[in-house]
């Protein structure tokens, strides 16, 4: 039998099957902690130090004390996806207030808990990176800055599950989220960028939307090629009749988007400032340089 994937839970490494959290844990009773979804590409983990650095900014914003330093939990994550012999991976990690009672108040968990999980990738479809995929703009609100925003990557994800379980059911690939005041806001798990007119847009952090690590990256690409690109807000009218449409995230990285609520995108066909970042992007995962060697 093939070896079984360790997982890291507080410094002890146990087999898939048995890595396990107690049901007291507040991350389960509560959805109180945080995460990050991270990605390996062929040996080195991508933009590990943003993501740790985003974790401890939604840990701090939970007062959560993560029983680690930065440097000790990057350590850790490397150490993980080297036990389980990984290049190519999906990395979860997870911090939750860890076990307390009954009642919510986390002064009665006194210590929180470390998960990282190493796993191999599913990755998005050939044919959604070259043809586009197909969306809705769902009844699920972002939840506002002045609640389980996205702003912090907390395990919170009720809404974005609704409002997967929405698309799927209609028989779309992705759902866009808007804010509560009807402006565009995000996928999911995916953060979105309109352009027209050869100018690039998204919607700001007030919109409640997660900032978005591959995000920051396609702003930077695009400004590098000449690109404006303007946070603000978007209208689902402004979608509809935008050049182009397109999602980032570390799971779906650069993909463009063909149609929102039945409406064709453009052409229909992936346009040519997303192909552009989906190149650079590409281009930039295969940069040592944007990450930590697993192997030395
Ligand atoms: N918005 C939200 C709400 C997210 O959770 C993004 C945008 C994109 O951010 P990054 O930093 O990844 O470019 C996310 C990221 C999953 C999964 O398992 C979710 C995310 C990342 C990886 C995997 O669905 N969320």
């Amino acid at each position: 039998m093939e070896k079984e994937l360790q997982v890291y839970i507080d410094g002890v490494y146990y087999p898939k099957s048995q890595a396990k959290v107690s049901v007291y844990d507040h991350g389960l009773l509560y959805g109180d902690g945080v995460f990050e979804g991270i990605r390996a590409y062929n040996g080195v983990v991508f933009k590990l130090k943003e993501h740790i650095i985003r974790l401890y900014r939604s840990a701090h914003a939970l007062m959560l004390k993560i029983p680690l330093t930065e440097e000790e939990m990057t350590q850790a994550v490397v150490e993980t996806l080297r036990k389980n012999k990984l290049r190519d991976a999906y990395i979860r990690l997870v911090v939750t207030r860890g076990v307390g009672d009954l009642g919510l108040d986390p002064r009665k968990c006194p210590k929180p808990s470390v998960i990282i999980i190493t796993d191999t990738i599913s990755i998005m479809s050939k044919e959604a990176k070259e043809k586009g995929i197909s969306t809705m703009i769902t009844w699920v609100r972002r939840n506002p800055v002045d609640a389980t925003s996205h702003e912090i990557k907390s395990l919170n994800y009720l809404n974005s599950v609704l409002a997967k379980m929405e698309a799927t059911a209609n028989g779309v690939d992705e759902a866009i989220c808007l804010d509560k005041n009807g402006f565009i806001s995000e996928g999911v798990g995916e953060n979105l960028f309109s352009v027209k007119d050869g100018k690039i847009f998204t919607p700001p952090s007030s919109t409640g939307a997660l900032a978005g690590i591959t995000a920051e990256l396609a702003k930077k690409f695009a400004k590098s090629l000449g690109y404006d690109v303007t946070e603000t807000n978007i209208t689902p009218f402004q979608l509809f009749t935008a050049d182009e449409v397109f999602f980032t995230g570390t799971a779906a990285e650069v993909v463009p988007i063909r149609e929102v609520n039945k409406r064709q995108i453009g052409n229909g066909n992936p346009g040519p400032v997303t192909k552009k970042l989906m190149a650079a992007f590409q281009k930039a995962t295969a940069d040592p340089a944007e990450g930590v060697p697993i192997y030395s």
